[in-house]
């Protein structure tokens, strides 16, 4: 009977043993997990007294995208800030759900990179009733300003204007209409309508520029590889021979303005599939980012004009989490350094972009 009682104990010790053990290493794997789990339900996630900030990112649509994310991981490691990651894949619901987790998670500061302007009234509202500070990152959005603290990334206005300034001093001699074909970036976004309305402001200054048409490519390089398709399909002449001027509706286009370099390099991509000397063609090319690829196509001569939009936002946003988390004001817009570079530089004075 005593050796049954002993066996049971035994089991029953192991059974408690083994149970404890799995309790154990679930939570130590919750804790370092650093990506969203919806299975976590509360703050049980703080890693020593690190401050938290939940970080909404849309996707890894470009060059541009990837290094920004980086920038914003370099920085929290280099700033002790723990982060909560989220790729939203490029659709605003998943944005929403990741920031509702952030909330639940009661982390320190929300930052996130909106993927369209409108909609995020409630969720922001729902962040300010729970007490965490929201920082909007790259790109803006059409909500009540007390609903966040600040604005952190480009002047896409002012990226508008530069590439317009660049292309009204290119044809500054030329006469007749210069026909423009525009590929923007994702609808709704406000980074595409604020360089829409930057390029249209410095154009509009003369009546020979004109937009014949805009096509929306998403900001990404397989968009604009298939609206380079469809556009130089005509081109191919009977004899099989192309002919590098490109034409929409018969109408001659002088000018390629793109509201991202993975789009032109796509344009280019296409121009070249089929056989338009891009360095011979007769269209100016004006593209937006400073990825290396389009800087390197630019000292080929494929390029006329490259504006940078710097995507090294990391160090800028932890400073201001860390302020943000002292109790401290935040300005209510912080832009990045960015400049222009062209055709006529010395590229010699080039520094690698690294994206
Ligand atoms: O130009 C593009 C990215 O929001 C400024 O988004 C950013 C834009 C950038 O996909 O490459």
């Amino acid at each position: 009977m005593k050796r049954i009682i002993g066996k049971n104990l035994i089991i029953s010790l192991s059974i408690l043993f083994i149970t404890i053990a799995i309790a154990v290493i679930i939570s130590v794997t919750l804790i370092h997990s650093k990506t969203l789990n919806n299975s976590l339900t509360k703050k049980n996630i703080k890693n020593s007294d690190k401050l938290i900030l939940g970080f909404s990112q849309i996707g890894s649509e470009s060059s541009w995208r990837t290094r920004n994310t980086q920038s914003i991981f370099e920085a929290a490691a280099d700033n002790d800030i723990q982060i909560l990651f989220d790729d939203a894949q490029q659709k605003q619901e998943n944005q929403l759900k990741a920031i509702r987790s952030f909330i639940v998670y009661q982390v320190d500061v929300i930052a996130f990179v909106p993927i369209v302007e409108d909609g995020w009234d409630n969720v922001l509202q729902e962040a300010k009733d729970a007490g965490i500070p929201v920082i909007l990152v790259d790109r803006q959005i059409n909500a009540d300003p007390s609903l966040y603290a600040g604005f952190l990334g480009e002047n896409g206005v002012e990226e508008g204007r530069r590439a317009a300034r660049y292309l009204v001093n290119k044809c500054k001699n030329r006469s007749g209409d210069i026909n423009i074909f525009e590929i923007s970036g994702t609808e709704n976004s406000s980074i595409v309508e604020d360089r829409a309305r930057g390029f249209r402001e410095i154009i509009s200054t003369n009546s020979k520029f004109k937009i014949i048409h805009s096509e929306n490519g998403d900001f990404l390089r397989s968009r604009g590889k298939e609206i380079g398709d469809i556009l130089l399909a005509s081109n191919v002449l009977e004899n099989g021979n192309t002919t590098n001027t490109i034409y929409y509706n018969k109408q001659k286009i002088d000018v390629i303005f793109s509201h991202n370099d993975s789009m032109t390099l796509g344009f280019l991509d296409s121009m070249e599939a089929h056989k338009i000397n891009p360095k011979g063609k007769g269209t100016i090319i004006i593209s937006i980012d400073g990825e290396q690829e389009c800087i390197d196509a630019m000292i080929a001569g494929k390029i006329n004009c490259v504006v940078e939009c710097n995507p090294n936002h990391g160090q800028m946003l932890m400073a201001l989490v860390k302020q943000i988390a002292r109790g401290e004001p935040i300005p209510r817009i912080t832009y990045n350094y960015e400049t222009v570079f062209t055709e006529d530089d010395n590229f010699s004075k080039y520094d690698p972009r690294g994206y």
